[in-house]
């Protein structure tokens, strides 16, 4: 009896255990599938020019305009980010964009081309990678590579 009992608590656990995972399995995706259609309504940045869409990205204390850049996957993307005042340094965190330094400062009226093509569904942010002041740490928003 004992025995049945114990089986009978570990089967309840194990299944509790199991339908939680279901549970969060499902939040998950809800949350994945309320983040894809948000991105989806979002207008894409920029325009296209002989097949790369080319977005103006405006570096000043302590912000990035536009403040989301929307492009669409598979797109090839050229980023101009220029800095309006004092030097920033420009990283989208989680990507590599081929011969850019993210230690670089781009100084005020200056501008840097950023090549690359946005292989990968999703959100990142955009980073400035110099101290410019005391919201340095603020300055961050978002690159966002629609479906
Ligand atoms: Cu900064």
């Amino acid at each position: 009896m004992k025995k049945i009992i114990m089986v009978l608590v570990l089967a309840t656990f194990i299944i509790s255990a199991c339908s939680k995972e279901d549970d969060d399995t499902a939040k998950a995706r809800k949350i994945i599938e309320y983040h894809k259609k948000k991105f989806d309504s979002l207008p894409l940045s920029g325009k296209v020019i002989n097949g790369v869409r080319e977005i103006e990205v405006k570096g000043s204390q302590y912000e990035w305009q536009p403040e989301n850049i929307v492009v669409k996957k598979g797109e090839k993307v050229r980023l101009l980010v220029a800095s309006l005042d004092v030097p920033h340094g420009f990283e989208i965190e989680g990507i590599v964009i081929p011969g850019w330094d993210i230690g670089k400062l781009i100084k005020k009226g200056d501008t840097a081309v950023l090549e690359f093509t946005a292989e990968e569904a999703g959100s990142w942010d955009t980073v400035c990678t110099g101290y410019c002041g005391p919201g340095h740490g603020t300055m961050k928003r978002k690159f966002i590579v629609r479906e």
